[in-house]
């Protein structure tokens, strides 16, 4: 028998309205499973029938709670999706049947330890690199031992027809989401960056997969249908590419602000970004083998060296046009902190563009100070 958490009726309206929808999903007899990570082979999940949800936490009002048990020094992203875990305020991690996690940043893979004790949480041992047959091989492995888990947790059976059908499905859901992405590509921009990142984050809470191709479809129509190129000439506006850790909870203080400020932001080189999206899964090949090489393509900093990420970055930069490139970096996220030098010289000796390197959190404290940077980061771009 399901039940809401014990302090439901202290929840606003909104959070009230996400629990009761989820629960009516799960009294249907739709399983939830929770993952954190790019890495993670939705597609998997898929074939065994369940719906799957990001529980990557982007608030700062969990992080207190998180810190009564993990490093204040830890980036927000680990604390505050820990802390939602804790006080039982995120439905989607409270009706998670099973966490399917994977070994990224040292942060990330020590936390599921913590948050086993919690719920049935399994770990996909991600090689640390992406080169040589071993990676490939290992981390094919760590998905048959997926499969099992979820085989296990969710009490189903998962055939090699349904993974082909996924990937199948999941293909579908790529082209789609890289075709939002691209309509920055166009000049004018119809559509702001901060409003595509925002559906690009909304469709990996859309439960049905036939929903959220219809839902996508219309969005991308609705979209390019504001494009008028004769009527409305170049745009003035200086065109950015945003770069580093995953937006989830500064979307605002950076996306939102740097917009504001009469800049575009046209492309996005994150994990979830076009190249993660523009690369599809082979429909030919063992499955097993083709979600094992697809995934291990993704260039997050977690991996050494993660060399294509900036040759991916250069493409990136020619492809959508982009006049300068922001880098956001979560304090204490070290991989991306260090990897940045890399990326430092790709934009402004590879392409001769400006860079601007801004570190943050989830606070509102360091909003001015970001304004006046990005300011006169805005001022280098139009000299
Ligand atoms: S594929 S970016 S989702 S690992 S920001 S928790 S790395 S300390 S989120 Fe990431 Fe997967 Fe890579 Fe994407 Fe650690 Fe850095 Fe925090 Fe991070």
């Amino acid at each position: 028998m399901l039940r809401l958490p014990d302090n439901f009726e202290t929840f606003e309206e909104v959070k009230k309205q996400s629990f009761l929808r989820i629960m009516k999903e799960k009294e249907e007899g739709k399983k939830l499973v929770g993952v954190f990570c790019t890495y993670t082979p939705l597609e998997l999940i898929m074939a065994a029938g369940a719906n799957f949800v990001s529980l990557c936490g982007g608030s700062e009002h969990t992080i207190a709670a998180a810190e009564s048990v993990l490093p204040k020094n830890l980036c927000p992203l680990i604390k505050s999706s820990y802390g939602f875990a804790i006080t039982d305020t995120c439905p989607y991690f409270y009706f998670s049947d099973a966490i399917l996690a994977e070994t990224t940043c040292d942060g990330k893979k020590k936390m599921y330890e913590l948050l086993n004790r919690h719920k049935p949480v399994h770990v996909m041992h991600l090689p640390q690199g992406q080169k040589g047959p071993l990676a490939v091989e290992s981390w094919k492995q760590a998905m048959v031992e997926a499969k099992e888990f979820l085989e296990r947790e969710l009490g189903v059976t998962i055939t090699l027809n349904q993974i082909q059908d996924a990937i199948k499905k999941r293909n579908r859901i790529r082209k789609l989401l890289l075709k939002i992405y691209e309509i920055g590509k166009l000049n004018p921009s119809p559509v702001s960056g901060y409003e595509i990142s925002s559906i690009i984050e909304s469709s990996g809470f859309q439960f049905s997969d036939e929903d959220m191709e219809e839902e996508l479809e219309k969005k991308y129509q609705e979209l390019i249908a504001r494009y008028q190129p004769q009527e409305l000439g170049q745009s003035p506006r200086p065109r950015i590419m945003i770069t580093g850790c995953p937006l989830t909870g500064v979307r605002d203080k950076i996306v939102k602000t740097v917009e504001s400020m009469g800049a575009d932001v046209v492309a996005f080189d994150n994990c979830s970004g076009p190249r993660t999206q523009e690369r599809l899964v082979n429909e030919e090949m063992d499955p097993y083998q083709a979600l094992a090489e697809n995934y291990l393509q993704i260039n997050c900093s977690v991996m050494t060296p993660n060399t294509d990420r900036q040759s991916d970055l250069e493409r990136m930069i020619e492809e959508y046009r982009v006049d300068g490139v922001l880098e956001v970096v979560l304090c204490a996220c070290h991989t991306f902190a260090i990897e940045s030098n890399f990326t430092r010289e790709t934009v402004t000796e590879k392409k001769g563009l400006p860079y601007l390197y801004v570190e943050t959190d989830y606070s509102e404290g360091d909003l001015g100070q970001i304004t006046t940077r990005l300011g006169a980061f805005l001022e280098m771009i139009k000299m």
